[in-house]
């Protein structure tokens, strides 16, 4: 309900509600206002931010934070932003009576980004069923809209607690995971918790494979595809694997992130493809592993592959294993089949070979790659998984697997200079290099065809 209705409703010559309009600067957090409001009835309303209005219901009883009680809301028209500073009293006509703030706060949905918590919002309307997390004085935590068959009649219900209960089965939050560096596993949980913004939009509905380290990274670890018992809050998507139908941990918000993180999964290590799409990956990757090889020769290669990529106009993403290698996406938009993108990536991974055949390897066994940086392409199948942008790895120091901007791959690269103690930081300056790899995808045709020029170019050189 736009905001002219706002307007049409009330004279805002005698009343000192605010104007009606939208705010125009996008900020980084959402917020939301409860209003009590003593018209003929007295009654709470609740407003959203979303494009730049206030979303709004009016609730004729108190909001409660028991989730066995269901509030009716009533939609009304559309707020302008400044609504939620409002307190004051409306004379005679629309709404008179007294408003006062009740609660207010900023939101998100699933520790999404203000922008991707606002399309959420904005579907959930259309959808007729929303979500969201409250950061108030009286409410906090999450709460569903729902509504019912009168277009204009929702219900307005505390979610169960589970942000309550997943904090009070987070244990053992003093034993070191890295004893050496006195890391505990609560400062890995408080890492994870920070960035959860960050990374959950790379983990969102990607089958997740566990390796669980319940004793840290000196005690053995164990992996686990197949969740079988879990807590109500936790989503898994069934996948037939031959014989078998596997029920992998999909990690959707911050409860599920910290759930896997308290079952000592230290890493996490996740689909290349998403369940609505699940025979397409959402990219390409490349994974240089040098094995005893020097990262120096890491680095040559990625360049190399970056000057190849660039010459046929295909974007690509590097980033830090967080151990010794270094990762090369290339957005597909799930577009193309598993099979397609690993034909591409192996005849980008040959190319590689070919020119710099003394220090790459396409072996796969470790014994036959006589000290050289094996190009590994054969990650890009359905079940494969690969380090999480952002995840910790079992390694010394907490390192961290981190994008970087292709100015950052030189010779001063170290890749264990980043560690859970300075990411958060880095998040903050430079956001999320990685964004472009869920972005729509590369024109595979065209890059075989670039490549094509490129090769014969190259030939004809050569000849004269
Ligand atoms: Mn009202």
């Amino acid at each position: 309900m736009k905001l002219s209705h706002y307007k049409s409703k009330r004279n805002l010559k005698v009343s000192n509600e605010p104007k009606a309009l939208t705010k125009k600067t996008k900020t980084s957090t959402l917020v939301f206002v409860i209003q009590e409001h003593h018209a003929s009835h007295l009654h709470y309303d609740l407003r959203l931010e979303a494009e730049g209005v206030l979303k709004s219901w009016a609730i004729p009883k108190e909001p409660s934070i028991d989730p066995s009680i269901k509030r009716l809301a009533i939609q009304v028209e559309d707020h302008p932003y400044s609504y939620k500073d409002f307190e004051g009293t409306i004379p005679s006509g629309y709404g008179a009576g007294t408003v006062s703030i009740w609660d207010s706060g900023t939101y998100d949905v699933d520790g999404l980004n203000s922008s991707q918590s606002e399309k959420q919002i904005l579907a959930g309307l259309k959808k007729g069923s929303l979500h969201f997390t409250l950061r108030g004085k009286k409410l906090n935590g999450i709460f569903h809209l729902v509504r019912l068959k009168n277009k204009k009649e929702w219900l307005f219900i505390k979610k169960k607690n589970s942000s309550t209960s997943i904090k009070s089965p987070l244990t053992n939050l003093e034993k070191l995971y890295w004893p050496t560096e006195k890391i505990s596993k609560g400062d890995l949980l408080h890492y994870y918790s920070s960035i959860a913004s960050f990374i959950l939009p790379h983990l969102k509905d990607r089958p997740q494979s566990l390796r669980r380290y319940p004793e840290g990274i000196k005690g053995p670890v164990f992996f686990q595809k197949n969740l079988t018992s879990h807590p109500s809050y936790i989503t898994t998507t069934s996948i037939q694997q031959s014989e078998k139908i596997v029920h992998y941990l999909l990690i959707n918000n911050e409860e599920s992130l910290l759930y896997a993180v308290n079952l000592g999964c230290i890493e996490l290590h996740s689909f290349f493809s998403r369940t609505a799409s699940l025979e397409k990956p959402d990219y390409l990757v490349l994974d240089l592993d040098p094995k005893g090889a020097s990262f120096s020769d890491v680095v040559l290669i990625a360049q190399e592959i970056h000057k190849l990529l660039d010459a046929i106009e295909v974007p690509s993403y590097p980033k830090t294993s967080g151990a010794t290698g270094i990762h090369i996406a290339i957005p597909l938009g799930a577009k193309y089949t598993y099979s397609q993108s690993h034909q591409f990536a192996e005849i980008l991974a040959m190319i590689i070979h070919r020119k710099l055949p003394h220090i790459t390897t396409l072996e796969r066994s470790i014994s036959k790659r006589e000290g050289k940086v094996y190009i590994d392409y054969h990650q890009n199948n359905l079940g494969q998984t690969l380090a999480a942008p952002y995840c910790v790895r079992a390694k010394p120091n907490a390192t961290v697997s981190t994008p970087l901007k292709w100015a950052e791959v030189n010779k001063r690269l170290t890749p264990n200079k980043f560690t859970i103690k300075n990411i958060p930081s880095r998040l903050k300056k430079l956001g999320d290099l990685y964004a472009p790899t869920l972005g729509k995808g590369i024109d595979l045709q065209s890059a075989i065809h670039n490549l094509n020029l490129l090769v014969d170019r190259k030939k004809i050189r050569n000849q004269c």
